[in-house]
């Protein structure tokens, strides 16, 4: 059984998601980031945290490609020129599509407000519509990023969207944009999302 630590409104959001379409029983903890109990499982205080036995494992791109892995899931297989181009966009995503995203919150709310730059943030609204625009024309005409099948990297790619969303970053690439959309229809991410409902 593994044990999931975050919060729907973190990235523990993609790691419940990718629980859920792998269809595992799984035991959700709410924990805040830099909470107690966070830095009692992660050295850097950070969440996600996925426990899997006694191994506590940090990052929520290492903790799906883990259970992509292990399951023989929504991954090309490790080793194989599929997964090699599928690795390489996942960093892509995270260097370039993700960034602009964590900068402007962290200059929004987590860093300490005297260390705050609000001045960077028209930048990093530019920096993510050049990423925009490379990832649509990553995606081109395909169902999912690395071709016929969905993997972990369509569900980073679709969960930065909503993140984008909500910092109100637009995706003005409309094809991009409902493409995010219908994978997060999904009723997978739906089940992930109502772990944070009351009751
Ligand atoms: N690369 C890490 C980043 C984890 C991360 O920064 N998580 C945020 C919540 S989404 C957090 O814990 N922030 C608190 C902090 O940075 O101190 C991952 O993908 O899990």
């Amino acid at each position: 059984m593994y044990t999931v630590y975050g919060s729907v409104n973190t990235r523990a959001l993609r790691v419940l998601w990718a629980l859920e379409e792998m269809q595992q029983f799984y035991q959700y903890i709410p924990c805040a980031p830099q909470s107690e109990l966070a830095r009692s499982l992660n050295i850097t205080g950070k969440v996600p945290v996925l426990v899997d036995g006694d191994a506590a494992i940090s990052d929520s791109v290492a903790i799906m490609t883990y259970l992509a892995d292990k399951h023989g899931m929504l991954t090309h297989p490790a080793g194989s020129l599929a997964r090699a181009k599928q690795d390489a966009m996942t960093f892509w995503l995270i260097d370039e599509f993700e960034t602009p995203l964590w900068l402007a919150a962290k200059h929004s709310f987590i860093l300490p407000p005297e260390r705050r730059v609000p001045e960077i943030k028209p930048v990093l609204r530019w920096e993510f519509a050049q990423a925009v625009e490379v990832l649509a024309r990553w995606l081109g005409d395909k169902p999912y990023l690395t071709g016929d099948q969905m993997t972990i990297v369509d569900m980073l790619a679709a969960h930065c969207g909503a993140w984008a969303t909500v910092a109100k970053f637009p995706i003005e690439n409309t094809q991009l944009a409902s493409w995010m959309t219908k994978l997060r229809s999904r009723a997978a991410f739906t089940r992930a999302l109502a772990n944070d409902l009351p009751g």
